[in-house]
């Protein structure tokens, strides 16, 4: 048996090269020796306030990226959220079992909840649905960038618990991976924040879906520095090195091969260079996305994924809702 994988991307917006380098990339290349189940988590983006027709509309842009990106329906279990009841049912289970405390200290709610006029409970307790999508899957193995190894921590914390209070090997204990480099991709107008596709400055990011023009319009306004040499550098060259992230993770050649060549040859050369190289990566996907988004075919995709979805969640559930108590003997009802 294959070793589990499962993660997920919220339809928060069009997802951005980080997303597409921290995790979504890394999707695509576990396919053949893991178990994988990937899943658009429009019950996640809730938490803060989505227009209805265009989270619909969202969340299918994010399953087409999926196949566009090269998930095979084949190889992977590709779902949405809210097409598996068990999730939230499960989530309940593990916000019974999660501390306030714990959920208050987790700091992408203390960043999202400064943006938000109205703090929603669902967004504090945000974890816990998170936790329900891994521990449902028995999933070993959750691809991610780094802003959810809290997330994952919390996740690791509670299955401990979990198996503790009710039979140990209950629930999987899952490890995040996290790629060496990549893991955090930054805004390209402010590197001391994350490239976030809900950033408000549209220039801070490259979505998945941007023209050609446009991507080298973003990257030729991106910050730099005065030092005027290409250097990996995370303290005192941060936009610099943000750049050399992506241009690596994009062209599968090393920090060191990139410093080697661009080191003396000017940021402009460097950064058309880094933009042809996004350019070259999207295209073809882009080509596949327009192909995919309004096709029967994806929402065969979906409708097979959910089927294979519902049944090992309602699995793990009974297994969770059994162990906790939550059964009748419908002998005493008759
Ligand atoms: P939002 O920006 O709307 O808060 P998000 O992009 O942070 O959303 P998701 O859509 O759920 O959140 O992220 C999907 C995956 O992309 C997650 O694994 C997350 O860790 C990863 N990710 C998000 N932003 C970056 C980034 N800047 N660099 C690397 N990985 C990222
Ligand atoms: N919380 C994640 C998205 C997410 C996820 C998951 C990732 C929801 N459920 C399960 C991995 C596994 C985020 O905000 N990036």
């Amino acid at each position: 048996m294959k070793p589990t994988v499962f993660s997920g991307v919220q339809p928060s917006g069009i997802p951005t090269i980080g997303n597409y380098i921290g995790a979504m990339k890394g999707f695509v290349d576990l396919q053949d020796d893991y178990d994988t189940t990937y899943c658009i988590v429009n019950q996640h983006a809730i938490t803060v306030y989505q227009d209805p027709k265009t989270l619909s509309q969202s969340t299918r842009m994010i399953a087409a990226l999926y196949v566009a990106i090269g998930l095979d329906p084949n190889k992977s279990i590709i779902f949405i959220q809210s097409d598996v009841p068990a999730h939230a049912q499960a989530a309940w289970l593990v916000l019974c079992q999660t501390g306030l405390g714990e959920l208050e200290r987790m700091t992408q709610f203390k960043d999202k909840a400064q943006k938000q006029e109205l703090v929603s409970a669902g967004l504090l307790s945000y974890p816990a649905l998170m936790v329900a999508d891994i521990v449902l899957y028995d999933a070993q193995y959750i691809p991610v960038g780094e802003d959810q190894k809290q997330h994952l921590e919390l996740t690791r914390n509670f299955v401990d618990r979990f198996n503790n209070r009710y039979g140990k090997d209950l629930l999987v204990k899952p490890e995040p991976m996290i790629p060496s480099s990549g893991g955090r991709i930054l805004s390209l107008q402010d590197p001391t924040s994350k490239m976030s596709k809900s950033d408000v400055n549209t220039r801070g990011f490259i979505s998945m879906l941007d023209e050609p023009k446009t991507i080298i319009k973003k990257i030729k306004s991106a910050v730099t520095d005065s030092v005027g040499e290409v250097n990996y550098d995370k303290e005192n060259q941060a936009a610099i090195s943000n750049l050399l992230d992506i241009y690596s993770a994009l062209s599968g050649r090393s920090i060191d091969d990139l410093v080697n060549e661009y080191h003396s040859a000017g940021y402009g050369k460097f950064k058309s260079d880094v933009a042809d190289q996004v350019v070259a990566v999207l295209e073809p996907i882009q080509q596949k996305y327009y192909r995919l988004i309004d096709n029967q075919e994806l929402t065969d995709i979906l409708i097979d994924g959910a089927k294979a979805a519902n049944e090992t969640a309602t699995r793990t559930l009974s297994r969770m809702e059994r162990a906790i108590g939550l059964t009748y003997k419908p002998s005493l009802y008759v």
